[in-house]
């Protein structure tokens, strides 16, 4: 089935910018669902669960430090390659790379501080998924739009 969830975060310099709203717009126009988001501050233990794949390389300290040390928006989307499709709208890792019209190209400048979290993979989003939310904080609903939203085809 090509409808997919998967979890993006807004980071702790998304939230103390004031720049929530625009990041979760971004997602929001294009038709994508919220079924799930939160605000909450990131813990060590969470963030060596999160980054397991980075843990041990140059950067991981200060990567925690970075999500630990504020706030964050934790957002469960769904569309049709939900994945994917987030990942486009987030543009390149670094924001010095990111193109203009993505969220690290049009809100950020910096490499580290990079604004967003976006699962790469189906399974990431998964294991991600669970990491931040209980099953009975996704929400299941439908909206007057979805049918001028994604049809049948978009299923897959
Ligand atoms: P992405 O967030 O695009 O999935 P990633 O999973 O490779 O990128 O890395 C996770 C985060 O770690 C990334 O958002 C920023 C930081 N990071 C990655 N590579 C880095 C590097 N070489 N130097 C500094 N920070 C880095
Ligand atoms: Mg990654």
């Amino acid at each position: 089935m090509a409808i997919e969830r998967t979890l993006i975060l807004i980071k702790p310099d998304g939230v103390q910018r004031g720049i929530v709203g625009d990041i979760i717009g971004r997602f929001e126009r294009t038709g994508m669902k919220i079924v799930g988001m939160k605000l909450m501050k990131m813990s060590d233990e969470l963030a060596s669960q999160h980054y397991k794949d980075h843990v041990g390389k140059g950067f991981y300290a200060g990567l925690v430090k970075f999500m630990t040390s504020s706030p964050l928006v934790a957002l469960a989307v769904e569309g049709p390659k939900a994945v994917e499709n987030c990942r486009k709208l987030m543009g390149k890792t670094f924001c010095t790379d990111a193109q203009a019209g993505t969220i690290r190209g049009d809100f950020g400048v910096s490499r580290g501080l990079n604004l967003v979290h976006g699962s790469d993979s189906a399974e990431s989003a998964q294991r991600e998924l669970g990491l931040f939310f209980q099953a009975n904080e996704l929400q299941e609903y439908s909206r007057a739009v979805d049918a001028w939203t994604w049809n049948d085809e978009d299923k897959g």
